[in-house]
């Protein structure tokens, strides 16, 4: 589900790549808001039945690929019945925190397709084939900064004498992720009324471009935004440092997250799927590799921006969100490694190959497209 986004797309072809059965679904609605915003992606892509061609042709490994919109039930329980899936893998939402954060129509989109597809998935999997193994893109935003250890999914609370595990506190910072802090209760409540089993990946901003499929033809590229809408930090500073744009640090620049490479998230969904929970369980995982503040990433994209004789710049703009500038945050991330997760870290030359593809399509760079046009406090 979502099949034709950023890491849906790279996801398809690896697990069609391994040999699985794979359909991919997608309603382009991220392409559609993408030219909306005026937010279109560094490198042109496909659609989704052409990508999928020039991948079978390139590779051998076919898929099959749906246009419909999971949100609208009687599509996606059709699809659901007639392809039987061992098991789905939920991007199907608007990714975007800046994007639910535009007006009410964007926010009311937001929860409804967010939480629809997300609905319509337990429902299509309840009816049809309950022993189907729900893997759910959540995100590390649903517990926000805490000023305590954030907890792989739950918390283990004692009060006045008695013990209990609750899933652990969430409080997210945009309506983007309190859509997914939603998703995470309602995939709970299923799973406790009827048994379904999950796994909800609490998943950190992701970076990268390359991924062995992707590599193999340059039509085959996930979409790279870059813009202040789609664009997730590390490939935003990459185009400004190309671009000769300071780096858009925002505000203090303390606010720490938990990266992962594009390869790494394949991976990671990759291992939950080959580990599934069992029914009647919701298992959740903290999915990301390193930890890196605003200012420590500016630092490294200037530092190798360097060696390829970029003169990087480095600004602190006013921050359009309103989110701890300064904080604590140490997060357990052990699950997925436990199962074999083996990182793809975040080194100089990772940073170095994303650049110089940047630099392959510097002409491409709207520059218009890169200070933000969304703010919280509006
Ligand atoms: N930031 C800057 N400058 C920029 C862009 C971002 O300082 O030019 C800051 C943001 O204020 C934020 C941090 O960098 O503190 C991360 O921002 P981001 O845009 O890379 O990530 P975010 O909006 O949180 O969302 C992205 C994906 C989302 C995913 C989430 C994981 O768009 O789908 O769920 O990363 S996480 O951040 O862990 O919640």
């Amino acid at each position: 589900m979502g099949g034709d986004g950023y890491l849906g797309w790279p996801t398809a072809m690896s697990f069609a790549a391994k040999g699985h059965q794979v359909c991919v679904v997608d309603n382009y609605l991220r392409r559609q808001m993408a030219i909306e915003t005026r937010s279109e992606a560094l490198i042109p892509t496909p659609n989704l039945h052409d990508r999928a061609k020039i991948f079978e042709s390139a590779s051998g490994y076919k898929m099959e690929v749906k246009i419909g919109d999971c949100a609208d039930y009687r599509f996606f329980s059709n699809l659901f019945k007639e392809f039987a899936p061992d098991a789905v893998v939920h991007y199907a939402e608007q990714p975007s925190a800046p994007y639910s954060m535009i007006n009410f129509d964007a926010a009311h989109l937001t929860l409804n397709n967010n939480l629809n597809t997300t609905f319509n998935l337990i429902w299509a999997v309840k009816e049809f084939n309950p022993n189907c193994h729900i893997i759910k893109l959540g995100t590390m935003g649903e517990y926000g900064t805490p000023n305590i250890d954030i907890e792989e999914g739950w918390l283990e609370v004692e009060h006045k004498g008695r013990k209990h595990k609750f899933l652990y506190p969430r409080q997210a910072g945009s309506l983007y992720h309190t859509t997914k802090v939603l998703d995470t209760d309602l995939l709970w409540f299923y799973v406790r009324a009827y048994g379904i089993q999950v796994t909800d990946l609490m998943q950190g901003p992701v970076y990268g471009i390359a991924t062995e499929e992707a590599d193999i033809d340059d039509r085959l590229v996930p979409n790279f935004h870059y813009d202040d809408i789609f664009g997730t930090l590390i490939n935003r500073f990459l185009v400004q440092a190309v671009a000769g744009i300071p780096l858009t640090v925002y505000g203090k620049g303390g606010q720490t997250r938990g990266y992962l490479n594009l390869k790494d998230t394949i991976r990671c969904v990759e291992i939950a799927m080959s580990n599934p929970p069992g029914k009647g369980q919701l298992r959740i995982f903290n999915q990301f590799t390193e930890l890196f503040s605003v200012n420590e990433m500016a630092d490294k994209v200037k530092r190798v921006g360097a060696n390829l004789g970029l003169d990087v710049l480095v600004r602190s703009i006013e921050n359009p969100r309103k989110e701890p500038e300064n904080h604590y945050y140490n997060v357990v991330n052990s699950g997925l490694k436990d199962l074999g997760l083996n990182p793809n870290l975040l080194t100089d030359e990772v940073l170095e190959g994303m650049l110089r593809r940047v630099i392959m399509h510097k002409d491409r760079i709207s520059t218009d497209k890169i200070l933000p046009r969304v703010s919280w406090n509006k």
